[in-house]
């Protein structure tokens, strides 16, 4: 089986580099004007999708299904075009072509394509490629989480102390979900972790900022690496983080249901659509600590 997972993973770091190739081609050409590259719009204006996110997901299913003819596929532009997901316990690739769309679309440089595999449900590879900044975050199961194959992640060692929330920095995003109800709760949380803490507000973490890259992959490879200290979200999709969450999980981070339940310690369903994702610390209960004053903030949002 360790001899499949390492093919199985080399075989997504050069897919995830064909298919970064294409992603680059696609921005340096629209940057110099000889791009024809038509902008799509889903159905919602802030979700969107243009030829290159279709095109790159055909040509990564096209080489998943001439190579491994007997494995699953869970991809973005598929799921959009009405095939319905199915989760087995066979090998199953969860691929989004193009993490961060809209940074795509306006060449803002955090974009991604990102790779993951899950085998009997769990997730065991996972590959994430910058293709504008060529960093490429590459784990297996037990095999450690890498930034362009050599540098070992977390990228400090030993990781720094994780003591408190008022001492992180953390990611989160407007997501492509606009309405008010949405928004207001997000709102509402940044607020409480950017405030200071008060008798009315004794949860505010006034931590030290907060980051929005404008993708999930990324983000959750910042926590990885270190960078970030939390990543939080609502609303993205099993295939901004399936890959993602490999990684994460072999730098030594935790990725937990990101609902406002503390009970809730196990490692996350990848298909529940929230997610909080602690980065590597000198051991589990400050992690725990700081995943439940995280959660102290959360709101309910189903
Ligand atoms: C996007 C994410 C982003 C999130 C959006 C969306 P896309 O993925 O990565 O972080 O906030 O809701 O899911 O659409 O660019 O693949």
């Amino acid at each position: 089986i360790t001899v499949r997972v390492q093919e199985y993973l080399d075989f997504a770091i050069n897919l995830a580099k064909e298919a970064g190739a294409i992603i680059k081609a696609a921005v340096d050409s629209r940057m110099a004007g000889t791009g024809s590259n038509i902008e799509l719009k889903k159905e919602n204006p802030t979700d969107l999708v243009t030829e290159t996110d279709k095109a790159v997901e055909e040509f990564i299913k096209e080489r998943l299904s001439q190579t491994y003819p007997e494995h699953k596929f869970i991809g973005e532009e598929t799921f959009a075009s009405g095939t319905k997901t199915e989760f087995t316990h066979e090998p199953t690739w969860i691929v989004d072509p193009i993490d961060g769309t809209t940074n795509f679309i306006h060449g803002y440089p955090f974009v991604a394509v990102s790779i993951g595999l899950t085998i009997n449900k769990i997730p065991t590879v996972g590959v994430v490629f910058n293709p504008l900044l060529n960093e490429l975050y590459s784990a297996a199961k037990g095999k450690g989480a890498y930034l362009n194959l050599t540098q070992k992640l977390p990228l400090f060692n030993p990781p720094q102390p994780l003591d408190d929330l008022s001492h992180c920095l953390i990611a989160t995003e407007a997501g492509s979900d606009r309405s008010k109800l949405v928004i207001d709760a997000k709102i509402a949380a940044i607020h409480d972790m950017l405030q200071k803490k008060s008798d009315a507000n004794p949860f505010a973490a006034e931590a030290h900022s907060v980051r929005t890259t404008g993708s999930a992959a990324l983000n959750l490879c910042n926590v990885a690496k270190g960078i970030v200290d939390i990543y939080w979200e609502v609303g993205c999709w099993e295939w901004d983080v399936a890959a993602a969450i490999v990684i994460v999980a072999e730098s030594g981070g935790l990725v937990l249901e990101g609902g406002n339940d503390k009970s809730d310690n196990e490692p996350v369903n990848i298909f529940c659509r929230k997610y909080l994702a602690i980065r590597a610390a000198r051991d589990k209960k400050s992690q725990l600590k700081i995943a439940s004053q995280m959660k102290d903030l959360i709101p309910t949002i189903d």
